[in-house]
């Protein structure tokens, strides 16, 4: 198991489009347990491959409570195959994006099919919470950000503020190559 770095925006491969998975092998359960690694050390309740630099579509999540025994979901390929027409808001954050949180209207309820670890595939309908985050990370497998679904002004804001944090840390990057 190995802890990654988590991309941030304005990181270009934070909009790729992930590939699908065609095999699963040790190397897809090996890359999951090093999702939930970082995914838990974070703290995060879910993450896309993607956010760790692997364009492959496969997404971690753990929607237990604090004082509940931990209960990891691995979504490989997840697919939304039906969307409600009632729509809902909830607050979301996002660990590309640490510290920074908006409400976010999507479909009330989505339904899913996805393979397990063992290769089995499964359909789920999801609602509340796990709703929610099933569409904020599939949305990642798709090269799209929360923020991509909140006004342009506030949208702007943010890639703004995390450009200008991202170009400060690579100037004390260089800065510190001098000195050395
Ligand atoms: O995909 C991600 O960036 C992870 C993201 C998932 C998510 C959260 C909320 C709504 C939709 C999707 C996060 O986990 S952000 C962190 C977070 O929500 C959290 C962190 C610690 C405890 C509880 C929640
Ligand atoms: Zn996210």
């Amino acid at each position: 198991m190995a802890l990654r770095d988590i991309l941030k925006i304005p990181d270009k491969r934070l909009r790729l489009v992930s590939e699908p998975v065609m095999r699963i092998d040790a190397g897809i359960r090996a890359l999951a347990e090093d999702m939930f690694e970082t995914m838990y050390d974070a703290p995060g309740i879910g993450l896309a491959a993607i956010q760790i630099g692997v364009a492959k579509r496969v997404v971690v999540m753990d929607l237990s409570k604090k004082d509940e025994a931990q209960a990891p979901q691995v979504f490989v390929n997840p697919e939304i195959t039906w969307r409600s027409e009632e729509l809902s808001t909830h607050e979301e954050g996002c660990l590309s994006i640490p510290e920074y949180y908006e409400e976010v209207e999507r479909p009330q309820r989505i339904k899913v099919k996805y393979l397990d670890l063992d290769g089995k595939t499964h359909e789920i309908e999801a609602d509340g919470l796990l709703a929610t985050c099933l569409q904020h990370e599939i949305d990642h497998t798709n090269g799209v950000l929360f923020i991509d679904h909140i006004s342009k002004l506030k949208r702007d804001r943010v890639v703004k503020k995390f450009t200008k944090a991202a170009k400060a840390e690579k100037a004390e990057k260089t800065a510190k190559k001098v000195e050395a």
